[in-house]
């Protein structure tokens, strides 16, 4: 396939970008850290969507690479800004994983060099994983987060209320945060805030961090700060972007 080719090249050539787009404190709108996500640059298509070139690169193993990449990136960038600005607590980075690195191995090889390499906070640096991918082998996936934990990554639970999990099951797993999907916080722009309270409810009673994603108006953000979200993600707050505008987002460009 044409596009598999590409991708081959893509990484080399230097066509998939790393994005971050900013997770606020809710308690007082200051940058807490971020979520980073792939794009690809294509030379003749254009930007290209994760959604279309990630299942390519699942599929022909591309996405091992892709995944050291996008931790790499991630890390180096985050070490950078740990070093250059005091901030307590220090800024985070949340890289997505997908379940083709999950199921391999090599992932804890690669968690443990990056964090060994770049010198990032404990903690700071964090994976994120939906509740799906969980549940497709949630022995495999205990074993798996359990050792990634013990090398000093966050775990961070994406998208979550979207599958059929209990918040109580996910508590077996070392997770530190999670995030709650858009569609609870677009419920509850049209008034029904009641599945999000009790998600929040029930993650603070678990000692969780609670990121809401899809904030995308000062009423959404108001909002969530008062059903007891920590933190909000969405274009109320900015738009995936460059490493360059995200260094100067968090102050740490020269
Ligand atoms: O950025 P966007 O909303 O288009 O991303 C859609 C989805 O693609 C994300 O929610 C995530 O699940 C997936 N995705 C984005 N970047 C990465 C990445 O670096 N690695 C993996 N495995 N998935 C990603
Ligand atoms: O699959 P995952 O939840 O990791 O994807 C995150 C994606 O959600 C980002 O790639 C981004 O494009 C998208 N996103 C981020 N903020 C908002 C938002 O406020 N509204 C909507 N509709 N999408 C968002
Ligand atoms: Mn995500
Ligand atoms: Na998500």
């Amino acid at each position: 396939m044409m596009l598999e080719s590409d991708l081959r090249r893509a990484l080399e050539r230097n066509e998939i970008k790393v994005l971050f787009q900013p997770i606020v404190r809710l308690e007082d709108r200051t940058v807490a850290g971020f979520e980073t996500v792939l794009r690809w640059d294509h030379p003749r298509l254009g930007r290209v969507a994760p959604q279309v070139f990630l299942p390519i690169a699942e599929e022909s193993g591309l996405i091992v690479n892709l995944g050291v990449f996008a931790l790499e990136r991630t890390a180096a960038e985050l070490a950078a800004w740990q070093q250059a600005l005091v901030v307590e607590p220090p800024i985070f980075a949340s890289v997505n994983l997908s379940s083709r690195q999950l199921l391999r191995h090599d992932l804890l090889h690669d968690v443990k060099t990056v964090l060994a390499r770049t010198g990032v906070v404990p903690g700071s640096l964090k994976l994120e994983l939906t509740e799906a991918l969980v549940m497709e082998n949630p022995e495999y996936a205990a074993q798996m987060l359990a050792r990634i934990h013990e090398l000093g990554a966050g775990l961070c639970l994406d998208d979550f209320g979207t599958g059929y999990s209990a918040l109580t099951y996910m508590q077996r797993f070392p997770f530190d945060t999670i995030k709650i999907d858009q569609s609870f916080v677009r419920q509850m722009a049209n008034g029904r805030s009641g599945i999000l309270r009790s998600i929040v409810r029930m993650a603070q009673e678990l000692g969780l961090e609670i990121v809401a994603e899809g904030a995308e108006s000062e009423a959404d953000a108001l909002a969530l700060a008062e059903v007891g979200c920590d933190y909000a993600q969405g274009f109320a707050f900015g738009e995936p972007m460059s490493i360059l505008q995200a260094r100067q987002l968090v102050g740490a460009a020269p």
